[in-house]
């Protein structure tokens, strides 16, 4: 494995990093950038809503429709685009995955997850994004969350990890196509963002 430039970078499996606490500085623009979001639980091909209300900054935006996944350039809630991504936002997404070792990451979408108590995401593979060389990067805020990641396979065992607000997970290369989730939340309310988690994921999608 590569050296980090972050100083507190750690490698959690091959291609992935840790980078606590670097996303505190972007915290203000980030719930400045979901202030207008338009959030909504969209239903799964089972037919239940999912627990996670989601939402979407930037060019393209992730939707789950009677058709399947995709990315979207409008919003079919609204019929507009989605609200824009901040500049400082982009600019701690290329700060993070240059420091895990991809360099050159434009991400041209942003899902935006939020957890109320007891919400979760259940065992899944990222894999609706065109180009399987960019990492995902993701952003967590709020409220401490169990990550979930297993292998590439449904079956492999599955590991635990603790996400703070803060925080930042790379995950790139052979790590891309981990399954992976979210236990239900639950803990103590966040001091800043009451009892609530909110999780950015920047991708590459077109
Ligand atoms: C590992 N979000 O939006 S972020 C998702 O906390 C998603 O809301 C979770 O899974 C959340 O799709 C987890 C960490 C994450 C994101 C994407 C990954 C881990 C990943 C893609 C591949 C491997
Ligand atoms: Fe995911």
């Amino acid at each position: 494995m590569q050296a980090p430039l972050f100083a507190d970078a750690t490698p959690i499996a091959d291609g992935a990093w840790l980078l606590p606490g670097l996303a505190l500085g972007a915290a203000p623009a980030l719930l400045d950038a979901v202030a207008p979001a338009v959030w909504r639980h969209y239903q799964v091909p089972g037919g239940g809503r999912m627990s996670v209300a989601m939402a979407a900054l930037g060019p393209l935006g992730w939707v789950a429709d009677a058709g399947g996944y995709r990315y979207s350039a409008v919003d079919p809630l609204t019929g507009q685009p989605w609200p824009a991504l901040p500049a400082a936002v982009l600019a701690l997404a290329r700060e993070a995955a240059a420091a895990a070792g991809y360099p050159g990451f434009e991400p041209d979408a942003c899902l935006v997850n939020r957890y109320a108590p007891g919400a979760r995401m259940g065992l899944h593979q990222d894999r609706d994004e065109r180009d399987r060389r960019w990492p995902i990067v993701s952003v967590s805020l709020g409220m401490t969350a169990t990550f979930l990641w297993g292998g590439l396979t449904r079956r492999a065992p599955v590991r635990r990890l603790a996400l703070h607000h803060g925080d930042v997970v790379v995950w790139g290369g052979a790590s891309r196509y981990t399954y992976h989730g979210v236990a239900p939340l639950a803990g103590p309310a966040h001091p800043l963002l009451g009892a609530q988690r909110l999780n950015f994921t920047l991708r590459r999608a077109g």
